[in-house]
């Protein structure tokens, strides 16, 4: 390998911005989710309203996350949800230009209904999100596991790459294969580059990625199959320069399986872009 082509590769490798792990949390025994987000044109300031629908009656409130992303700032935000104020957030996680934030707002779930939200002191904020995780008598043993990040999917923009595929791999918390139920969210995708792909364990489940909950945000609550053990998900860029926010998994069965290792994926991933380049070079 001539010198000038292991210098590119090795600055590559050191210069592409890491993605920022997933934060794992993970719900088993008879657990249902329900996820609901607004859209907003890119503002400083997020203000409305979210529903919880569907909690039947006698259902415990085991977990809610309200969920947000801001592009070009990673200042904290301020939140205040229901009738709480629940406080000051820093980033959860960061990649590149994207940022996002996560608040437990578990105590003020109380059922179904309307939940005013007010977040301040964003840059662009294109979406707010709420996941809740509920448990009810007598529903079969699920594993329900919440993901949240920062993603960048911009290839050409970012990564240098052209077919732009960033991959993560999921560790479903299930020994059954099976069907499950995927969200996820996006921030700041458009419809004027279209024709991403949505991908789980190869096969293409959704997509493109176009706006659908508003003109500049998406979120998708995709059917898919889930195998034991390791599940693996992808999205394309096509040219459109969006982030990636999070990722929810309601699986089949129950049982204790670690989540991966942060750093597997992101090395996975840089160390397959420089053998293709590579290849490509030499061919
Ligand atoms: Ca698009």
């Amino acid at each position: 390998m001539p010198l000038v082509r292991l210098c590119a590769i090795w600055v590559m490798l050191v210069c592409l911005p890491a993605f920022s792990a997933p934060l794992y949390q993970v719900y088993t025994g008879a657990v249902s989710a329900m996820v609901s987000a607004e859209a907003f044109p890119g503002v400083s300031d997020a203000k409305g309203a979210l529903k919880v629908t569907g909690i039947p009656t006698g259902a415990t409130i085991k977990a809610a996350y309200l969920y947000t992303s801001d592009w070009f700032s990673t200042a904290p935000l301020q939140a205040s949800f229901g009738s709480k104020d629940v406080g000051g957030a820093a980033p959860a996680s960061t990649d590149g230009q994207f940022s996002s934030y996560r608040w437990d707002v578990t105590d003020a779930i109380n059922g179904n209904g309307s939940y005013d939200f007010d977040l301040s002191g964003g840059s662009q904020i294109y979406s707010v999100g709420l996941a809740v995780v509920y448990s009810t008598p007598g529903h079969p043993d699920r594993t329900i596991t919440l993901m949240d990040f920062s993603k960048e999917v911009s290839a050409p923009n970012n990564y240098g790459a052209t077919a732009g595929t960033p991959e993560m791999n999921l560790h479903v918390n299930s020994p059954y294969d099976g069907a499950g139920t995927l969200w996820l969210m996006t921030n700041a995708d458009d419809p004027e580059s279209t024709g991403e792909g949505i991908y789980f364990n190869a096969a293409q489940v959704g997509g493109p990625i176009d706006g659908n909950l508003g003109p500049h945000s998406s979120l998708f609550r995709l059917p898919v199959q889930v195998r034991s053990g390791e599940n693996r998900m992808s999205l394309t860029s096509q040219g459109d320069w969006y982030g990636w926010s999070l990722a929810i998994l309601d699986a089949p069965g129950a049982a204790d399986i670690p989540t991966p290792e942060p750093a597997s994926f992101t090395l996975a991933l840089v160390g397959l872009v420089a053998l293709a380049l590579y290849r490509r070079r030499r061919s």
